[in-house]
C-alpha cells in the first residue's frame, strides 16, 4: 500500500507507517460503509407510485441513535489514532535517545551547513568543523541534530529517514534519527525558502561503522 513511498531506512519509519495504515484502514471502512448504506437507502426508498413521503423531524431517541451511535463511534475511533498516534509522536519528538553523534545544521539561503564537534565532543572549540551540504553518519547509531537558522524557515527533510524538521532561525530544534542501511540520501529543503529553494539540496551519507572511522580520521588527522 505504501510503495510509492521512499524505501524506509528509519528505525522509527514504521511507527509512522503504522499512524497512516491505521487511518488509511479506519477511513477506508467507514467511506465503503456509508456508500454501501446510501446506495441502499436509494434503491430501499426509491420513489413509487402512490406511496407518500415522509417527514421524519428525528426527535424520538430510536430515531436520534441513527446519529449518536455513528457519532459516539467514530469518537472513539478518532481517540484511537490520537492515543496511537500521541505514542509515536513521544517516540520520534518528546523522549529522543541519548545520541552516539551529535551534529549542529545551520540552515541558510541556501545551503546546509553541518558542523561536527571532533574529537573533545564540544562545540565551539578550535577542533570543530564544517562541511557544506555535506553530512556524514555511521550506521546503526543515533544521531542528534540541533537545527538552527540564520535567516528565513526552512525545512530539513531525508525522505528515506522519515525525517522532516522546520529550521526556524533564533531557535535551537533537537531532532534525530538512526539509519539502518548505509547510502546515499538527499537532504532537500522542504519549506519554499525563496528563490534558490529548489537548489537547496544537501546529501546524508550513511557509511558501515569502519568506513565511517576512516572518514573521521581523514577529517581530523590524529586523532
Ligand atoms: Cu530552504
Amino acid at each position: 500500500m505504501l510503495s510509492w513511498l521512499p524505501r524506509n531506512v528509519s528505525t522509527f519509519g514504521g511507527d509512522i507507517d503504522s499512524i497512516f495504515t491505521l487511518i488509511y484502514y479506519i477511513v477506508g471502512i467507514w467511506f465503503v460503509a456509508t456508500q454501501v448504506f446510501l446506495l441502499y437507502c436509494l434503491i430501499r426508498f426509491r420513489r413509487r407510485d402512490g406511496q407518500k413521503s415522509d417527514y421524519t423531524p428525528g426527535n424520538t431517541m430510536s430515531q436520534m441513535m441513527w446519529i449518536l451511535i455513528p457519532c459516539a463511534l467514530v469518537l472513539v475511533l478518532d481517540l484511537w489514532i490520537e492515543f496511537r498516534g500521541a505514542d509515536v509522536w513521544a517516540k520520534v519528538k518528546i523522549n529522543q535517545p541519548a545520541p552516539q553523534v551529535v551534529v549542529r545544521l545551520t540552515a541558510k539561503q541556501f545551503n546546509w551547513i553541518f558542523t561536527y564537534p571532533g574529537p573533545d565532543g564540544k562545540f565551539g572549540t578550535k577542533d570543530d568543523k564544517k562541511f557544506q551540504n555535506d553530512m556524514h553518519v555511521p550506521v546503526n547509531k543515533v544521531v542528534r541534530l540541533i537545527l538552527t537558522g540564520e535567516d528565513v524557515i526552512h525545512s530539513f527533510f531525508v525522505p528515506e529517514m522519515w525525517l522532516k524538521q522546520d529550521v526556524v532561525p533564533g531557535r535551537e530544534i533537537p531532532a534525530w534519527f538512526e539509519a539502518t542501511e548505509p547510502g546515499k540520501y538527499e537532504i532537500p529543503c522542504a519549506e519554499l525558502c525563496e528563490a534558490g529553494h529548489t537548489g537547496m539540496k544537501g546529501f546524508l551519507y550513511v557509511h558501515p561503522e569502519a568506513e565511517y572511522k576512516s572518514w573521521v580520521a581523514k577529517n581530523w588527522p590524529g586523532s
